[in-house]
C-alpha cells in the first residue's frame, strides 16, 4: 500500500506567519501542569511495514532492546536498532561502575551517548540500575554504615537528576533476593550494613530526584510463582499499603532449557499487576533456535498482552551475536541481522491477540519523528498508520513535558486536557486510510528550556 506523501514541513515557526494559530493553540494550552509520566515516543519510521514497535505500539506497549554504546557505529545495529524498537535500556552504560567509578566524580559520556541516540529517535528510555550488588566500583563495598547510606543517596541523586525528564522507568533497585527457597535477601554491601530497609530508603530517594520517572523493582528467577517471586510480592505488597513509592516490578525473564517460561508466567505477572503497580518484561532473552525458541517468545508476548498493566517488552540485546550468552542464540535478529522465527513469532503474537488488536477490527499504530529543530523549540511529526484492514478515523495522543507549549498544530484537529499538556489529535480530513496506509499531522513544540521529546499514547482507530 501507498503511503500518503509526508506533509509539508513548515519548518521553525517564524513569530508573524503563525501568530493566530500559535495564538489559538497557547489559549487552548491553558495552565497547569503534568506530572509527566515519561518521555520519548516511537520508532521513526514512517513507512507501512510491520516492525515490533509499530506492533506492539498498535496493542498500547513499547518494544525495547537493550542497547551497548559501543556498538552504536555499527550500521547494521543502528539500522536494526532504529526500525524495530521504540525503547532502549543501556546495557551496561547506567550502572554504579561506569557512572561512578570514584567517589563522587561521575562519567556519564557513554550512557549519554545512547540516551541522546534514542532521543534523537523518539524513544523511550529504561535507566538500569542504580541501586545493584553487582558492578560496583570497590570503594563503595568498602565504606562503613553511614557513609554507604550517604553514598548510596547521592548516587540515586546526582545519576536520576543528570537524566531528568528522559528516563521513563528507572530499576531503582536490582536483584536484591536470594535464589531458591528462603524468600531471603541476598547478601550485598546495601543489605549487609543497612539491613532491609535500603530498598525502600532508595525508593523515597529516587522519588524525590525525578518525581515523573516510575519506579520499578527488578529481578530474575521471580518470572512464575516461586519462594523468590513471594518474596518481591510481599516486599510490593509491603509498600504499597505503607506508601512507599513504587510504580513497576521488572521481570527480567532470563529463559533456557534449565528454566523455561514458566507455566503460570501470565498469572504471576498479573498478581503484581493487581497490586497497582505496572509491570515490565525487562531483560528477555530465550536460548535455542526454531520453532520451539519461537513458540516460547510468541507465549511470553501473550502473556504480557493478557495483562493490561503490562506495558512494554525488553529484550536483552539485538543480534546474537552480541548477546550476554551468545552461544545460546537467545534473541530475535542472528548475527547478521536478519529475522529469526523467533521474530516472526513475536510480530504475529502482536497482532494477533489482544485488546483491539487482529480479527478484522480496525486498529492503526503511531511513530513519531523529529523534523526539524532550533534553539528554543522543534517540529514533530506523527505518523498514522492503519492496520490490516482499512479505517475510517484514528485518535492519537501527543503528551509535552512542562514547561514545554504546543504553540501550532497541522494535518489534524487537536482538543486538549485540562493540564495543556496532553493533545488529543483526531483527523482533518485525513481519517480514512487503506489497510496499511499512513497519514500524518505535526505539530510545533516551544521548549522552555525542555528539549525532551514528545510521549506519544497509543492510536485507536474506528
Ligand atoms: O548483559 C550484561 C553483560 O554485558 C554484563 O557483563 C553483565 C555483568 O553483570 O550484566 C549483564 O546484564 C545483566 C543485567 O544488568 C542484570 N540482569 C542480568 C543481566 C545478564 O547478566
Amino acid at each position: 500500500m501507498t503511503a500518503s506523501p509526508p506533509p509539508v514541513d513548515r519548518g521553525p515557526a517564524p513569530p508573524l506567519r503563525r501568530r493566530s494559530r500559535a495564538r489559538r493553540a497557547l489559549v487552548l494550552a491553558t495552565a497547569g501542569l503534568l506530572a509527566a509520566g515519561g518521555v520519548g515516543a516511537l520508532s521513526d519510521t514512517a513507512h507501512a511495514a510491520t516492525t515490533l514497535g509499530s506492533a506492539a505500539a498498535a496493542q498500547g506497549r513499547y518494544f525495547g532492546t537493550a542497547v551497548a554504546a559501543g556498538h552504536l557505529g555499527e550500521s547494521a545495529y543502528a539500522a536494526t536498532l532504529d526500525r524495530e524498537f521504540t525503547s532502549v535500556t543501556p546495557e551496561n552504560e547506567m550502572k554504579w561502575d561506569a557512572v561512578e567509578p570514584n567517589r563522587n566524580s561521575f562519567s556519564f559520556g557513554q550512557a549519554d551517548q545512547i540516551v541522546g541516540h534514542a532521543q534523537s529517535k523518539g524513544m523511550k528510555i529504561r535507566g538500569h540500575t542504580l541501586v545493584w550488588h553487582s558492578q560496583l566500583p570497590g570503594w563503595v563495598s568498602g565504606l562503613g554504615a553511614s557513609d554507604l547510606r550517604s553514598a548510596m543517596n547521592n548516587h540515586i541523586t546526582q545519576v536520576m537528576q543528570h537524566y531528568k525528564g528522559k528516563i521513563h522507568s528507572w530499576d531503582v533497585v536490582n536483584e536484591a533476593f536470594q535464589d531458591g527457597s528462603s524468600g531471603a535477601r541476598r547478601s550485598s554491601p546495601f543489605q549487609d550494613r543497612l539491613g532491609n530497609g535500603f530498598i525502600e530508603e532508595a525508593f523515597r530517594t529516587a522519588r524525590t530526584a525525578d518525581p515523573a520517572a516510575k519506579l520499578c523493582y527488578n529481578d530474575y528467577n521471580t518470572d512464575g510463582v516461586n519462594a523468590k517471586s513471594n518474596a518481591v510480592y510481599n516486599m510490593v505488597k509491603d509498600f504499597k499499603s505503607r506508601g512507599v513509592p513504587i510504580d513497576c516490578v521488572g521481570f527480567q525473564s532470563h529463559f533456557n532449557s534449565a528454566s523455561p517460561v514458566p507455566s503460570d508466567y501470565r498469572a504471576n505477572l498479573q498478581r503484581f499487576a493487581d497490586l497497582g503497580v505496572d509491570v515490565q518484561i525487562t531483560e528477555l532473552d530465550i536460548e535455542g533456535s526454531g520453532s520451539s525458541q519461537a513458540t516460547s517468545y510468541g507465549n511470553v508476548v501473550k502473556a504480557c498482552l493478557g495483562v493490561s498493566r503490562c506495558t512494554g517488552i525488553t529484550v536483552w540485546g539485538i543480534t546474537d551475536k552480541y548477546s550476554w550468552r551468545s552461544s545460546g542464540t537467545p534473541l530475535l535478529f542472528d548475527g547478521n541481522y536478519a529475522a529469526k522465527p523467533a521474530y516472526d513469532a513475536v510480530i504475529s503474537a502482536l497482532g494477533g491477540t489482544g485488546g483491539g488488536g487482529g480479527g478484522g477490527s480496525a486498529t492503526c499504530s503511531v511513530s513519531y519523528t523529529t523534523t526539524a529543530q532550533w534553539n528554543g523549540g522543534f517540529n514533530g511529526q506523527v505518523t498514522v498508520t492503519a492496520g490490516s484492514t482499512a479505517i475510517t478515523g484514528w485518535t492519537a495522543t501527543v503528551t509535552v513535558t512542562p514547561p514545554q507549549k504546543v504553540s501550532a498544530t497541522w494535518n489534524g484537529s487537536p482538543t486538549w486536557d485540562s493540564s495543556g499538556n496532553v493533545m488529543t489529535m483526531r483527523p482533518n480530513g485525513n481519517g480514512s486510510l487503506a489497510a496499511g496506509a499512513s497519514t500524518s499531522f505535526g505539530f510545533t513544540v516551544m521548549t522552555n528550556g525542555n528539549t525532551s521529546p514528545p510521549l506519544l499514547g497509543s492510536c485507536t482507530a474506528s
